[in-house]
């Protein structure tokens, strides 16, 4: 049936949509590839725009440079879809934790929680107020896109976010939260249940602002046991996945759900009802789709390292994963987590062309 739908010129229809089709299991013609962190400082390109911002929240909150930032890795390479520029922790900023960057050393916040009475002071924040500066942005992104692929929105998972917010920044052994978790596990759940009414209304507000998939990060997911992983948090990007809109423009809005280390969980991220499961490189991707089937698509996950190799190790890597995942539709190329700032951008550039030239014998039909 033909659509009766006038043409917005804001949102012109997409040319290359590989990528929505593949999380949709439709046929493609190759295997869509993006990178996760794809802007960012491995590009010298990116650090010129962001000394040109001043520094890394400027760069989030100038709509013109962080169109600008997410544009540069599509003008060198191939990729199959765009990705906000954003951070995971806006959310916690806008609740008034006051994040900033201590140069080196990563994010870090002013105002950690560190007790009950924090948690029950923080609201949701407003994603046209506090939070506008990420919406301006997606309509900038997604008009200067001019329809090329499809972008990206994304947010972190209550429980990622908790642990910046409670440890004050990035961990390595998570005992501040752990221990809300075991000695205080109400004051974590209320928590985590305001982060998720919050991931709720921030992703649907991009979705409305022009997302056009929406990928969720649980990158410390994997630091919890099994039962404490439900617990704390694959519930809560349940309930996220629950109450998200999930068409726009009259076409599916995807969701993915990314838990690092979360390899041995899979099953139980599909019965999300996720759209596909982003994958690191510690599970195979054969093993994946047998444990899965087909009821999600898959994402990942070559190793982020292999980058530095070369060339030819790293078409021979492409191949061996393209090879693992098989024939058919559901596979977007990736990382199985975000690329190195110290990698040559040749090399990205070389591991994005052989995603494209080797999947099409995977594609045939
Ligand atoms: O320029 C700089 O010095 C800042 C480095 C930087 C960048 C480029 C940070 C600080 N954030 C970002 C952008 C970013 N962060 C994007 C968009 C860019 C793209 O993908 O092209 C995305 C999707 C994120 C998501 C993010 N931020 C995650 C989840 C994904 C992951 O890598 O696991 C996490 C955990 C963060 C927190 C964060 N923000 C910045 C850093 C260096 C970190 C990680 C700190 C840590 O290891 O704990």
């Amino acid at each position: 049936m033909m659509s009766t739908t006038p043409a917005n010129p804001q949102r012109p229809p997409l040319k290359n949509d590989r990528y929505l089709r593949a999380l949709s299991k439709q046929p493609v013609d190759a295997t869509p590839v993006w990178m996760m962190r794809q802007a960012g400082r491995y590009l010298p390109e990116y650090k010129a725009t962001r000394a040109e911002a001043g520094d890394f929240m400027s760069l989030c909150k100038n709509a013109e440079l962080a169109c600008e930032v997410t544009l540069q890795p599509l003008r060198r390479f191939e990729l199959d879809a765009a990705i906000l520029f954003s951070d995971i922790l806006t959310i916690p900023d806008a609740m008034g934790l006051g994040l900033y960057f201590e140069t080196g050393e990563g994010p870090r916040f002013r105002n950690p929680i560190t007790c009950r009475a924090d948690v029950e002071k923080i609201g949701i924040p407003d994603p046209e107020g506090e939070l506008q500066y990420v919406m301006n942005a997606v309509r900038t992104i997604r008009r200067e896109l001019k329809g090329e692929v499809p972008l990206i929105g994304f947010s972190g998972s209550p429980w990622t976010l908790a642990t910046y917010m409670v440890e004050g920044g990035t961990s390595k052994a998570f005992t501040k939260i752990k221990k809300m978790a075991f000695a205080d596990p109400q004051a974590l759940h209320l928590l985590l249940d305001k982060l998720a009414d919050s991931v709720i209304s921030y992703l649907n507000a991009q979705i409305a602002a022009g997302a056009q998939s929406v990928m969720i990060f649980d990158t410390w997911g994997g630091v919890l046991s099994p039962r404490d992983y439900q617990e704390f948090s694959l519930q809560y990007m349940a309930k996220i996945v629950d109450g998200l809109t999930r068409e726009a423009d009259g076409r599916r809005v995807p969701v993915t759900l990314f838990t690092k280390n979360g390899g041995q969980w899979l099953e139980s991220i599909a019965d999300t009802g996720c759209d596909a499961v982003g994958l690191d490189w510690t599970t195979n991707l054969d093993e994946a789709r047998a444990r899965i089937g087909d009821r999600v698509a898959l994402q990942g996950n070559m190793d982020p390292s292999m980058l530095y190799a070369s060339p030819e190790r790293i078409r021979e890597e492409v191949a061996t994963i393209l090879q693992r995942y098989g024939n058919g539709s559901g596979h977007v190329f990736n990382l199985g987590h975000g690329i190195h700032l110290d990698v040559p951008p040749e090399n990205a550039g070389v591991f994005v062309k052989a995603v494209h030239e080797l999947s099409r014998q995977y594609h045939q039909e």
